[in-house]
């Protein structure tokens, strides 16, 4: 079985890719090959922080592994917080903080298209490959739900009429950004 490591320290992200990957592979922590510092994100867009987790892990341990990146993008917002999303409302990455500004935001404005998007940066005998994943929604008035994490409770996607975080991982996984690209990602493992 192909061994990868996943250059995250968000283990929401760890339980929605396992739940998808379905024991396929073996997916291996950063933590576990020793890497215990937290990976730089110092890119102006998802897709450059995508990558350089992943370069930064292939380049100091030389193992075959993937990062992904991933934000909301508000249309009214100019597509914020986006590659900010961790961090929105300050260094303290509080989902509750987070949630607030863009709520706080977006009051009084009718338009709440959003999206969330997945960059995952794999990086396989040295070279690197990338997949996208989008999901289109809108922004709910106030946060709804408590399953999921981060901007969960206050994201609609188009397929569903309430948030993220109410409904069960899988079927999260089935619609979500997240889970379109670790679909991409999957075939091409399994090509
Ligand atoms: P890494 O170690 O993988 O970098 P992270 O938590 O720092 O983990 P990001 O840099 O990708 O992750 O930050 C993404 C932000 O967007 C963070 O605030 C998450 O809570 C939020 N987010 C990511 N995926 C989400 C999802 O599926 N649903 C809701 N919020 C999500």
């Amino acid at each position: 079985m192909r061994k990868l490591v996943f250059a995250t320290d968000n283990p929401n992200k760890v339980r929605e890719v396992n739940e998808l990957l379905d024991n396929r592979f073996k997916i291996t922590s950063k933590k576990e090959i020793g890497c215990l510092e937290e990976i730089p994100e110092t890119q102006p867009t998802i897709r450059g922080n995508a990558l350089q987790k992943a370069m930064y892990l292939y380049d100091r341990y030389k193992v075959d592994c993937f990062a992904e990146d991933s934000g909301l993008e508000v249309d009214m917002l100019d597509g914020r917080p986006g590659v900010y999303s961790a961090r929105y409302a300050g260094a303290a990455r509080s989902d509750q903080a987070n949630m607030e500004k863009v709520l706080k935001e977006m009051e009084n404005i009718a338009d709440r298209s959003a999206q969330f998007k997945t960059v995952i940066a794999l990086i396989i005998d040295g070279q690197a490959r990338l997949y996208e994943g989008i999901v289109r929604g809108k922004l709910a008035k106030k946060p709804k739900g408590d399953k999921g994490f981060g901007y969960d409770p206050i994201f609609i996607p188009d397929e569903l009429d309430t948030t993220f975080a109410c409904i069960s991982p899988k079927q999260k996984n089935e619609i979500s950004h997240r889970g379109k690209a670790v679909r991409q990602l999957i075939s091409f493992l399994t090509r």
